[in-house]
């Protein structure tokens, strides 16, 4: 083979990896699911314990529908969670409509206005 027919294999298989790897995160985009937290009722009270018999993946997305007067998600840890109570810092998110992307492994959230966790306004879930 000639030196230019070398290179020229070179880049032939450089544009399949790009291709491949593309088409890869193509379809863990498309594979990835959204949900609704508490369905139509949305984050509300005792939305607790609808995230239970649910198959999550990391990448999907949890969509939190609420009224801004009532409600916020913030992101805690398993003591935050089991204790409602945020740090803070943690993250928060208001608009009353977020999506919210799953990591691999635990994902807790609560609501941080005073006494809502405890009313159930908390939702964890476990993305494989
Ligand atoms: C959620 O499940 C737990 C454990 O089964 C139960 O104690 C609790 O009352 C449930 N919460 C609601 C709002 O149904
Ligand atoms: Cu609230």
């Amino acid at each position: 083979m000639s030196s230019q027919g070398r290179c020229s294999a070179r880049k032939a298989l450089l544009i399949a990896i790009t291709l491949l790897v593309s088409l890869a995160l193509h379809f863990e985009a498309i594979q990835a699911a959204d949900y609704i937290v508490g369905e139509s009722s949305g984050w509300t009270f005792d939305v607790e314990n609808w995230s239970k018999g649910k198959k999550f993946k990391s990448g999907d997305n949890l969509i939190f529908n609420y009224d801004t007067s009532l409600h916020n998600v913030v992101v805690v840890d398993a003591k935050g969670y089991g204790s409602c109570t945020a740090s803070s810092t943690a993250k928060t998110y208001s608009s009353g409509s977020d999506k919210v992307k799953l990591s691999k492994g635990m994902n807790y959230f609560i609501c941080s206005l005073p006494g809502h966790c405890d009313m159930g306004v908390k939702v964890a879930v476990k993305a494989s």
